[in-house]
């Protein structure tokens, strides 16, 4: 009878076992990257902790200030002012600062990522990332980016402010501004693009951060009054997957994924180095998206809902990333 009751306990134990290793995508997963987490929603914790807030008319605010600076392609001045803005807003966090030079064919400039990091119980990190730039190409216009940069640094600040000051029981979450996203070329793979974020993902495949990087979260042109976020086939799935449940437990499904495309953003340099990674983008920003890189894109276009939609589903998104 003792024996049998062994062979059962070893049993079970082994169901166990293999029931854990079911439902991890594989999605964007590679040697270097972080344990898959299982994204089976029957697996979730009850939800009994309150759903996140969000100061929208707060984050709004922080995108009429960004832009008031005026336009801040890299190397300018305005520039320098975004990165003190920023720098500002973060007094008394935890702050790391990436700086370094880079050598396009134009000159040499310095690009500087800024990462706050609000340390966590669990041992692994959730990274939410938007650049802060202005289209290099568009320098010499009055393009102010207010949606396309502005619009989600905004909403990391107000996420900065939510997270301080709490006792995080989960992951620790770092906030990314990352920096050079719009210089100097399209597409992402030219080697003069995306200078900030392949810089960091090499630096942090480097010194060990990259492999306890659970998930990597792009915020980019969120702010559109008119919101719908792609459904970007280039993110990690079960990402995609989580990020729509969370919009979905807070009854904004209606905002995401209409639309299938594939988008080639910052999230591609952690997407390289095998990081599970999204990208919230709205591309659909005017009719035919023809307030994308233009001097129309200002405050006009923007509201505080679509701050709160995408800021709430972004830490609903952390709360379920938690549960796993
Ligand atoms: C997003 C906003 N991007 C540039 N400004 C990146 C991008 C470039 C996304 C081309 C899709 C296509
Ligand atoms: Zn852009």
């Amino acid at each position: 009878m003792k024996t049998f009751k062994l062979i059962s306990l070893i049993f079970v134990l082994m169901l166990f076992a293999c029931s854990k290793g079911k439902n991890v995508a594989a999605s964007g997963s590679s040697p270097t990257s972080a344990s898959a987490v299982n994204t089976d929603a029957s697996k979730l914790l009850p939800d009994t902790s309150p759903a996140p807030t969000f100061n929208a008319d707060r984050a709004m605010q922080y995108v009429k200030e960004i832009v008031a600076l005026g336009p801040r392609p890299i190397g300018s001045e305005n520039h320098k002012k975004v990165e003190n803005y920023i720098l500002s807003h973060l007094k008394g966090d935890r702050v790391e600062q990436d700086s370094f030079d880079v050598h396009p064919t134009e000159g040499t400039f310095p690009v500087r990522n800024i990462i706050a990091k609000f340390q966590g119980a669990r041992d692994g990190i959730i990274v939410v990332a938007s650049h802060y730039d202005t289209n290099w190409p568009l320098r010499k216009t009055s393009y102010i980016g207010a949606n396309d940069g502005a619009s989600s640094s905004a909403l990391l600040l107000e996420i900065a402010d939510q997270l301080r000051g709490k006792k995080l029981e989960g992951y620790s979450v770092w906030l990314l501004w990352d920096d050079a996203e719009e210089s100097m070329k399209l597409p992402w793979d030219d080697p003069e693009s995306l200078y900030g974020v392949r810089h960091l993902a090499q630096k942090w495949q480097d010194d060990g951060t990259l492999k306890k990087i659970k998930a990597f979260l792009l915020e980019d042109m969120i702010g559109d009054a008119d919101l719908n976020i792609e459904h970007d086939t280039n993110s990690t799935a079960w990402l995609e997957d989580l990020i729509l449940q969370a919009a979905t437990r807070l009854g904004y499904q209606s905002h995401f994924f209409a639309r299938s495309m594939p988008v080639t953003d910052d999230h591609m340099a952690f997407l390289q180095h095998g990081v599970p990674s999204a990208d919230l983008i709205d591309f659909d920003y005017g009719y035919n998206d023809v307030f994308w890189h233009t001097t129309e894109d200002t405050v006009d276009k923007l509201s505080p809902k679509s701050l709160e939609i995408v800021g709430t589903v972004t830490l609903e998104t952390v709360r379920l990333l938690n549960q796993q």
